[in-house]
């Protein structure tokens, strides 16, 4: 089994090239990532077949694949050091997931929570494709023998489920796969809808005004911070059940400034939310306007985004195809 070199751990990390960035994924796992590679071996991924589970315009499939791996290398990972790749480019991902779905039940993948909610967002498009994700998401994994996975709450149960089918399949086949653990990591803040706290923050969702997206103008993220879902108290303090709007934005401005809820509860007493809001929208522009910068530098630039892609899927299939390999011999298929 290939793995990771001596004293370094190797992490996979992934994104869905879904829509654009928003300020949950940047301030959940994105701003970790940078200093997560400095210490690890790190495999950063863009997840364009997961995307592919709801319904996307061609043009916008591409483009947002190709955003999405300007972002990272706007967050400042490096391409030389780090794998980073597109998923489609490393047809083994597609391969392994048939393989694995051969070795999940159906009733296994049937408990997961993620597919009940989506199937209820996207209630006119419940595809088979988005029953398996989870499988996918295992073949991701396990293809690259990594020791750990940094998943947030909503894919602690996928991760789960990518252990079990190894552990199954290791039990029939001997020592196949790695068995991933979950990284514990800095932790990521799980940041809430603006307009409806209970629902995470997340870039696909209809309502523009939910979400913070990470190409959005300085304009914009004030007028969505200030235009945020709150309550009729007017007092600045952290309780995320009575108060999940203002808990929300307190999370966002602690991460944005350093500042804990006691600073913060400290730094609003007496004041209203007019005060707060300002100061959350300028603790936002100002964390995301470099990066914004640097993304937009980097956009531009095509030919080096496709050169770094090339170089990234090509690193990532010499490990996958050692995997694969293996276990399509396992299984028995006749290799010539
Ligand atoms: N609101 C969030 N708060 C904290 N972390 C978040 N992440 C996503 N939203 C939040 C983390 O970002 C990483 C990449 O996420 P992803 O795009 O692969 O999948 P996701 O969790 O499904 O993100 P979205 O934005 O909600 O995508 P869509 O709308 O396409 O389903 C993950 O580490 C995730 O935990």
């Amino acid at each position: 089994m290939e793995t990771a070199t001596e004293n370094r751990k190797r992490v996979l990390s992934f994104v869905q090239s879904s829509g654009t960035p928003t300020l949950g994924n940047y301030l959940g796992a994105f701003r970790n990532w940078a200093g997560m590679a400095a210490e690890n071996d790190c495999i950063f991924g863009v997840a364009d077949l997961h995307a592919l589970t709801v319904r996307n315009a061609p043009a916008d499939l591409r483009r947002r694949s190709i955003e999405m791996y300007a972002w990272l290398l706007a967050l400042g990972l490096d391409p030389e050091k780090n794998i980073i790749f597109l998923q489609s480019h490393v047809p083994a991902h597609a391969q392994l997931a048939w393989i694995l779905n051969c070795y999940t039940a159906f009733g296994e993948a049937s408990r997961m929570t993620q597919f009940k909610d989506k199937s209820k967002q996207h209630a006119d498009n419940v595809n088979v494709g988005l029953f398996t994700y989870p499988i996918l998401m295992a073949a991701d994994i396990l293809l690259y023998n990594p020791d750990q996975v940094p998943v947030g709450d909503d894919q602690k149960q996928h991760l789960e489920l990518a252990r079990d089918i190894a552990t199954r399949f290791n039990g029939i086949y001997g020592d196949v796969f790695k068995i991933p653990e979950p990284y514990i990591g800095k932790k990521g803040a799980r940041v809430t809808s603006l307009t409806d706290p209970e629902k995470k923050m997340s870039k696909s969702d209809p309502n523009v005004k939910s979400f913070v997206s990470l190409t959005d103008t300085n304009d914009q993220i004030a007028k969505k911070i200030k235009s945020a879902v709150t309550d009729s108290e007017a007092a600045v303090y952290f309780d995320a059940e009575k108060k999940p709007g203002v808990s929300n934005l307190m999370t966002i401005y602690s991460c944005c400034t350093g500042r804990d809820f006691a600073a913060i509860e400290a730094e609003f007493a007496g004041k209203g939310y007019g005060d707060f809001k300002a100061a959350v929208a300028d603790a936002v522009v100002a964390e995301l306007e470099p990066l914004r910068t640097e993304y937009e530098r980097i956009v531009g630039d095509k030919a080096y985004i496709a050169a770094c892609a090339k170089t990234g899927a090509e690193k990532a299939a010499r490990l996958a195809y050692r995997t694969l390999n293996k276990v399509m011999k396992k299984v028995g298929f006749y290799q010539v």
